[in-house]
């Protein structure tokens, strides 16, 4: 924990606390008109000056206070290997034996051999002791003999016999026992889970390997944020305030955080193709070849939060080289890596039928909740080959398609999109200067034809990088574009959590707050949303087993982080 810099818990003047969204705030258009006290330009100095009795904001200022946790850690399992048997078994064809050639504690261990395909290995049934919703921890050692110099092994939980999530991971050395650490939040729906061991294959051998001391435990985190301010209250008269959640990480004390903090939210991953489309179904009869399948069960949960919590929703994303599958764009819809592609004609059936169901969708299930969608995310890479900066490498919509798959994905977009959902075009290093020309080119031509309304400013920083002179000089220039701006993936990557460091990232997103904020004041960018790319450390896509990154506003347990109190404003927190 860090020392509380400067005032306590007392000192905060907290804004009135008032968690229910009152305003329509489905409906972007709504929040601003229902707000017209706070448009200066029209009517801020005449109601100031005629009406005392209509509350004119006092600048607040808030006191930086860190809050208190108390972590309790209750074991729900543990095995030594040192009893006659063990609840582990062989996962797949993988056999598992309680062995005394090896062990790292007392006399034995856990010996998984016999494996034929990557997912054999050793398992566990915990479906009575795992509940959805909490939070477990496993540690344990993992050993392999044979092989390269390094091996990743893997501790993960099957849910529902369907799903597969991550909760440890190591990089063993060849002969050492390693140890293997993780967490999970159980996701909710949960109704069987084991936990299983396994490793990948190394030189197309699948490798033997020995496990030992497993314990799992569940932890219970009694946390204390004193009063804090809102980041959505504190910037309603500016910009709507957004995080990204994926559908694990929504269990109640996150909600009720999520809800007291932002009022939009974006789905991490559940609304990527790689998340809707259902190759099963798309390959079970011939009408499907130009109509792909869709489902949307993993997005559900998410929706359904949003819904209930009257949280806007931006829809991320519908068409991306990455987390696409290659079978996607292959005849047949064949799973074979070396499936001939399909043709140009019969790929732009395929996309304009893939965005007609998603919007579709959405808007017949939750209309109104999906405010905005980023239509095209990551198009433009320059120095690849193409004149105007198009990612030609790895894109195999730019392959099959040609440079025009982000107009016709535009068109596409705006053809079934109801009138009132924003289309964005998204994408990361906007600042770098050869990148921003070619994305204001791809733009323009899209505002001409009336298919796009915003761009996307995914603003994935680190302590150092980029300058924060070059994000600023790249909002006024996105911003004379006229369009909507929106900061969609925002996070500050930092390696070092000492409390020095800390701070460097609380004053970097202090700085970063206020050049957004002057911007949008000054009318130079019409900024309409900040979103954080995660809620807490310890979910960000950029904490690693091998490398812990601490790139948001609360830490692993939910605690507010001295960057919670830059993005305030606070006084506590210097500038530089
Ligand atoms: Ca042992």
């Amino acid at each position: 924990m860090w020392m509380i810099l400067g005032g306590c818990k007392n000192d905060t003047k907290p804004p009135k606390k008032d968690d229910k969204i009152t305003d329509t705030v489905l409906d972007e258009q709504d929040d601003s008109s229902n707000n017209n006290q706070n448009d200066e330009n029209s009517n801020g100095q005449e109601e100031a000056g005629n009406d005392a009795n209509i509350p004119v904001a006092e600048p607040v200022e808030y006191a930086m206070h860190t809050g208190s946790v108390e972590v309790k850690e209750d074991l729900i399992y543990n095995d030594d290997f040192e009893g006659d048997s063990t609840l582990f078994t062989g996962r797949g064809a993988a056999k598992v034996e309680i062995v005394s050639s090896k062990a790292q504690a007392a006399s034995n261990s856990l010996y998984v051999s016999g494996r034929t395909a990557l997912w054999n290995g050793a398992t566990v049934d915990l479906s009575e002791e795992l509940m959805a919703g909490e939070k477990y921890v496993i540690n344990g050692w993992v050993l392999y003999e044979e092989g390269p110099n390094q091996l990743q092994i893997d501790c993960k939980l099957e849910k529902n016999n369907s799903e597969y999530l991550s909760f440890a991971s190591a990089l063993a050395n060849r002969g050492e026992w390693t140890e293997i650490s993780g967490s999970i939040i159980i996701p909710a729906g949960t109704s069987s889970a084991s936990v299983y061991f396994e490793t990948g294959a190394a030189n197309g051998e699948l490798l033997d390997f020995y496990i030992d001391s497993i314990l799992i435990g569940q932890e219970t985190a009694i946390v204390d944020r004193g009063e804090l301010p809102s980041l959505k209250e504190v910037y309603k008269d500016l910009f709507s305030m957004g995080v990204a959640v994926t559908a694990s990480e929504i269990p109640p004390d996150r909600q009720e955080l999520i809800k007291q903090q932002f009022n939009r939210l974006t789905p991490g991953n559940e609304l990527k193709p790689d998340s809707v489309l259902d190759h099963a179904t798309s390959i079970s009869d011939p009408k499907y070849d130009d109509n792909p399948a869709i489902s949307f069960k993993r997005v559900e949960s998410i929706l359904e939060f949003a819904k209930e919590s009257n949280i806007p929703v931006r829809g991320h994303t519908l068409v991306w080289h990455s987390q696409t599958p290659r079978w996607f764009f292959a005849e047949g819809y064949s799973l074979d890596a070396n499936a001939p592609l399909v043709s140009k004609e019969l790929m732009l059936k395929r996309m304009e039928n893939y965005i007609r169901q998603v919007l579709e969708y959405a808007q017949t299930n939750y209309p109104g909740l999906i405010y905005a969608w980023d239509v095209v995310n990551e198009a433009i890479n320059p120095g690849e080959g193409d004149e105007n900066g198009f990612r030609v490498k790895e894109s195999l919509w730019y392959e099959v398609i040609g440079p025009d798959f982000v107009e016709k994905a535009f068109e596409y977009a705006r053809k079934y999109a109801d009138p009132d959902v924003k289309l964005f075009y998204n994408d990361y290093n906007t600042e770098e200067k050869g990148k921003m020309l070619h994305i204001i080119k791809l733009v323009k031509g899209l505002k001409e034809k009336g298919l796009i309304d915003g761009i996307g400013l995914q603003t994935h920083l680190t302590i150092d990088n980029p300058s924060l002179v070059d994000v600023n000089t790249s909002l006024m220039e996105y911003g004379e574009l006229g369009l909507e701006i929106q900061i969609t993936e925002l996070d500050m990557g930092l390696t070092d959590n000492s409390e020095e460091e800390l701070i460097r990232q609380a004053k970097r997103y202090k700085r970063l707050f206020m050049f957004i904020k002057n911007i949008h004041e000054s009318g130079a960018a019409n900024i309409t949303n900040v979103t954080f790319w995660g809620l807490s450390d310890d979910i960000s896509w950029l904490n690693k087993p091998s490398q812990p990154s601490y790139p948001l506003l609360f830490d692993n347990y939910l605690l507010q982080k001295p960057a919670f109190w830059g993005v305030i404003q606070s006084p506590d927190i210097p500038l530089y």
